[in-house]
């Protein structure tokens, strides 16, 4: 079977090590992976989602922080600080710099985004292919007001630096309008037996990957069934910020209204926890499929439970 996930980041990730566990020798999964979170840095360019999604597949990522590498020292970072040079608020390892030296070494020569990409999993072996969004640059930017006025700020500042603790006003994926889909995005999708939107930030990373032109209207159009999973459960989201994204885009953080905000012209199915069966029938009278199960991933098997029960919930709305 062909499954394709749109993923972001830790969430994302941790879904797909479940999915991997749940699937044969004879399903492919393709992801598809969010690059707005990607951050310009000393020179580097650092992908944030595609590495995370590189490193927990391939067995590199420090587990509890779910970003960066495992077993990492930090001697740049301090020589760094002592040139003056920032931003200190981001955590870059030495072992992680590597990563991002290889990628911004292959792209000055000129390779694409998806070239490096596929570089640099020769050596992690994800299991998975890991395509880009869209090889053209996108960063998503975050428009706050605090003492220092009303702006907008890089992503990963807003998360990293403010831990989202003001308002986001609006998100804004820069660059998105004019960015093309990665090669094999839109045959993947086209292709698929099954899609699906792990339980990753519906806002900064599913959305800003469906923000590409091109990729929501492919996966509307695809003859696969879509299901999602909700990366809200009893109205917060298991970790990052999702409820000020969402609120910056007029949704509350409820399982059923990120359903809503996907809409039933993009997805299929649905799947809430069971602390959220109540919405199950708000969901399904919305047109989309909705089962309660248990969605936290706690570890590989419950997460591979969760990815069976968004394939079989795939062959029930099946057209
Ligand atoms: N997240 C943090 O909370 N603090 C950090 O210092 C940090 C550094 C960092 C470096 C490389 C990288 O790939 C990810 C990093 N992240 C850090 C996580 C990152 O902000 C998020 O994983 C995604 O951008 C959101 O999904």
């Amino acid at each position: 079977m062909r499954i394709v996930a749109l993923a972001g980041g830790i969430g994302g990730a941790r879904f797909l090590r479940g999915l991997l566990a749940a699937v044969g020798p004879q399903d492919e999964i393709t992801v598809i992976g969010n690059t707005g979170d990607d951050i310009h840095l000393y020179g580097l360019k650092v992908c944030p989602d595609l590495d995370t999604v590189m490193y927990t597949l391939g067995g590199g990522i420090h587990e509890e922080q779910g970003w960066g590498r495992t077993d990492e020292t930090w001697s740049i970072k301090a020589e760094m600080k002592e040139y003056g040079v920032g931003p200190e608020w981001f955590g870059l390892g030495d072992r992680d710099f590597a990563t991002h030296l290889v990628r911004s070494q292959m792209l000055t020569a000129g390779y694409s985004l998806s070239q490096v990409t596929e570089a640099l999993c020769v050596r992690w072996k994800p299991g998975v292919r890991l395509l880009p969004m869209s090889d053209d640059r996108v960063e998503t930017h975050v428009r706050i007001t605090d003492e220092q006025g009303t702006r907008a700020i890089h992503f990963q500042e807003y998360w990293v630096r403010l831990h989202a603790a003001v308002d986001a006003e609006a998100i804004i994926p820069v660059g998105a309008d004019t960015a093309k889909p990665a090669p094999g995005v839109l045959e993947a999708l086209a292709a698929a037996d099954v899609i699906l939107f792990p339980p990753s930030n519906p806002v900064v990373s599913i959305g800003t990957i469906l923000a590409v032109p091109g990729i929501r209207e492919a996966v509307a159009a695809a003859p696969a069934p879509v299901v999602g999973l909700s990366p809200i459960i009893g109205g917060a989201p298991v970790r990052g910020m999702a409820d000020k994204v969402l609120a910056a885009v007029g949704a509350e953080a409820t399982a059923e209204a990120v359903a809503l905000n996907y809409g039933s012209a993009l997805i299929d199915g649905w799947l809430v926890d069971t602390a959220d069966q109540a919405s199950v029938a708000a969901v399904e009278a919305a047109g989309i499929a909705c089962r309660a199960v248990p969605l936290l991933m706690t570890d590989v098997e419950a997460t591979a439970e969760m990815a069976r029960a968004a394939l079989a919930l795939a062959e029930q709305v099946r057209k």
